[in-house]
C-alpha cells in the first residue's frame, strides 16, 4: 500500500548583499519549486533593506515565499542549505555578507527549540526586512501569539524600500545570465 505524503505549509526568508541576491533568491526559489516534495504556494515582493546587526556591509535584497513540502523541517532546512550552497555561499562571520541566505522562519504550528533548526525562527519577529516581506504573503499567519501583521505594525522598517510591483519578480530573473 502507498500513501500519498503529508504536505505541510512553510515560510522562508530569502536575503543577500552579495554579487547579484535578487538572481540567487530567484533560482533558489525555482530550485525549490523544481522539487517534488516542495511547492511554492506564494512569493513576496522584492525589498531592497539596509544591513541588520552589522551595519558596515551592502544592503540586502530580501523577500519571503509559503511553500508547503512533504519535507521533515530538519530536512526542509537541509534543503535550502545544500541551495545556498549551490549558489556559493561561504559561512565566514555571523551576520555578515553573503550571496544568499534562505531561513526557516515557521513551519506549521511547531515550535521547538534547543537543536539545530529552532522554530519560529527566534528573531523574525522583530526583523523588519523579515515582516515587511511575510506580510506580502501571510499577514494572518500567528507567530507567538501575534499576526504577522500586528508585529509589523511594532517593527522597525526605516529605509526598507520595495523593489518589485508585485510577487512575479523571480520568474523573469532566474534564467538570466
Ligand atoms: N540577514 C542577516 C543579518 N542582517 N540584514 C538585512 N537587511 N537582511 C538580511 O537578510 C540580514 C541582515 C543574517 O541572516
Ligand atoms: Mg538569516
Ligand atoms: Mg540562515
Amino acid at each position: 500500500m502507498s500513501s500519498e505524503p503529508v504536505f505541510h505549509q512553510a515560510a522562508l526568508g530569502l536575503g543577500g548583499n552579495v554579487g547579484d541576491p535578487a538572481q540567487s533568491m530567484a533560482r533558489a526559489l525555482v530550485a525549490l519549486a523544481e522539487r517534488p516534495d516542495c511547492r511554492v504556494l506564494s512569493v513576496s515582493r522584492l525589498f531592497r533593506t539596509p544591513p541588520w546587526g552589522k551595519t558596515d556591509q551592502d544592503w540586502f535584497f530580501n523577500a519571503c515565499a509559503l511553500i508547503s513540502s512533504s519535507l521533515s523541517p530538519e530536512n526542509l532546512l537541509d534543503a535550502c542549505l545544500s541551495i545556498e550552497k549551490d549558489m556559493k555561499r561561504e559561512r565566514v562571520e555571523r551576520w555578515g555578507p553573503r550571496t544568499l541566505d534562505i531561513d526557516v522562519l515557521t513551519y506549521g504550528d511547531v515550535v521547538q527549540s534547543g537543536g539545530r533548526l529552532e522554530l519560529p525562527h527566534p528573531r523574525m519577529t522583530s526583523r523588519g526586512f523579515v515582516l515587511m516581506p511575510l506580510a506580502d504573503v501571510a499577514p494572518s499567519l500567528v507567530v507567538e501569539g501575534r499576526a504577522v501583521s500586528d508585529w509589523l505594525g511594532d517593527a522597525d522598517l526605516a529605509g526598507i524600500e520595495v523593489a518589485s510591483a508585485d510577487g512575479n519578480w523571480w520568474h523573469a530573473l532566474a534564467g538570466k545570465e
